[in-house]
């Protein structure tokens, strides 16, 4: 998206002093890296593509996987052309099928058919991504139907052994994803994960991995398959006493976070662009619209979350036309609409103080560039423009580097010196998109309340968006 922010100076002695101190969770570098990835694409993929199934059973014969056609460089043409920044495979669902000749299992593309059994998904796709400059993510599921260890403490080696094979043979895996569903493996028995295991193998042989499951340690599943984040979301987690899978924290705390909560967890939304999370060939008919994707683009990424979009390859091995029209869609009406920032013939910014706002009359005190830092850390400000201007949408950036600071935000707007809408509002994160009417203003006011540390808005742009679009 080719938003253009503001970098906005300030004058940092007005500000100094004035917060009580930041003293919350801060990302990792790799976490911040990872809030930057902003959208990218799932894709489930194995037997069930060719068993029109959701959840195998684990007894399909190995046979059945056979593509046609497949082409994982046509996956990362789509997803580039998309503005995706990477791909995430499903390289083992609940199943137990290994897209890669895992040494592990018995039930792999090396047993099928398919390029006579010397095929390797993991090798195409991460060759591919990384050949179209896109990260590789890899879905592994902890529940396995089919393998004959499951139920027993061998299976967590295995578990183990596998992953050490995927990141030492594939790497950089970007992220790994670690699903929470957990049901009995093919001789009746649960599986007590040994998660310690798992992490230290991560940390082991790939450290700068970030893994998502329900409580993180690096990402949160947002808890829901919609591609919902919450309003507000907290990219703060306790996750003390919670386990993965059934004994995850309440969904309700999983989409918003805690407010006061002990570590950084971002939330991740995944949610498939068809019914299911594999192709059916009766789901064609079903892929959402571009219109509904950027609806779930704004109460994801506009909520300061990620948006995991499933685009699940058809029994060719290819991304499917339908699915190609939708994302092509998508990606231009953000192109479209995102493409003329309203602020940016503004020349005038103005910071205004605590004291100063006590008052609702629209402050217009000068910046005083001379003697300002170039900084990032800005509290209370006013943009005036030109002359009247159409908007009924704001992007508000905060920098997380420094933490998640802004508890609670007002934006007044202004016709001439009459406040003609306000927006209220409490999180911030890495991208806020707010819609509203659309409103014709002179200028607009940003008062962050209630913020600890410096408020460190980073970023502020507005935009005349399709009407319907903003109103969903
Ligand atoms: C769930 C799984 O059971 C679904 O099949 C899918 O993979 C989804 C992303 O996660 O837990």
């Amino acid at each position: 998206m080719k938003t253009i922010f503001f970098t906005l100076s300030v004058l940092l002695a007005l500000s100094a002093g004035t917060q009580e101190p930041y003293s919350g969770p801060l990302p990792t570098r790799q976490q911040l890296a990872w809030h930057e990835t902003e959208f990218y694409l799932f894709m489930h993929f194995g037997p069930n593509t060719f068993t029109d199934k959701e959840w195998g059973e684990g007894t399909e014969p190995e046979d059945l996987f056979n593509p046609t056609f497949l082409d994982c460089r046509q996956w990362c043409e789509v997803a580039k052309a998309a503005g995706a920044k990477g791909i995430i495979i499903t390289a083992k669902h609940h199943d137990g099928f290994c897209l890669w000749p895992s040494k592990f299992s018995k039930h792999t593309v090396r047993e099928s058919k398919w390029k006579e059994g010397k095929g390797d998904i993991l090798k195409e796709l991460s060759l591919a991504c990384k050949a179209a400059g896109l990260k590789f993510g890899v879905y592994l599921s902890p529940w396995d139907r089919n393998h004959p260890d499951y139920g027993t403490a061998k299976y967590n080696n295995v578990f183990a052994g596998m992953m050490k094979e995927i990141l030492q043979n594939y790497g950089p895996v970007w992220e790994l994803w670690w699903d929470g569903a957990n049901g009995e493996g093919p001789n009746g028995k649960k599986q007590v994960y040994d998660w310690k295991l798992f992490e230290r193998t991560v940390k082991q042989y790939s450290p700068r991995t970030v893994v998502f499951s329900d409580i993180g340690p690096d990402i949160r599943w947002t808890g829901n398959e919609q591609g919902i984040a919450g309003d507000p979301n907290w990219n703060f987690l306790d996750t003390s006493g919670f386990k993965r899978g059934e004994g995850a924290p309440p969904v309700d705390t999983l989409n918003q976070g805690n407010y006061n909560g002990k570590y950084w967890i971002p939330a991740e939304c995944d949610v498939s662009i068809r019914p299911g999370w594999f192709w059916h060939a009766a789901e064609d008919e079903k892929v959402k619209t571009p219109e509904k994707l950027f609806e779930l683009y704004l109460k994801s990424v506009g909520r300061g979350a990620n948006l995991l979009l499933n685009v699940p390859p058809d029994q060719r091995g290819l991304v499917n036309e339908k699915d190609i029209a939708a994302l092509t869609g998508f990606k231009k009406l953000r192109d479209e609409n995102f493409r003329d920032n309203r602020l940016k013939e503004s020349n005038s910014f103005y910071q205004f103080t605590k004291e100063e706002l006590t008052s609702n009359e629209l402050l217009l005190r000068r910046f005083d560039s001379a003697s300002s830092g170039y900084s990032i850390n800005l509290q209370n400000f006013i943009v005036e423009l030109p002359r009247p201007t159409t908007i009924n949408c704001i992007i508000l950036r905060e920098a997380i580097h420094l933490g998640q600071t802004i508890r609670s935000f007002r934006i007044g707007l202004y016709n001439d010196k009459n406040l003609v809408h306000e927006i209220q509002g409490s999180s911030v994160g890495r991208k806020r998109i707010l819609t509203f009417p659309a409103t014709t203003i002179t200028s607009l006011k940003v008062n962050l309340r209630d913020a600890k540390g410096h408020d460190n808005i980073i970023g502020v742009a507005a935009y005349l968006i399709n009407q319907q679009l903003a109103q969903q």
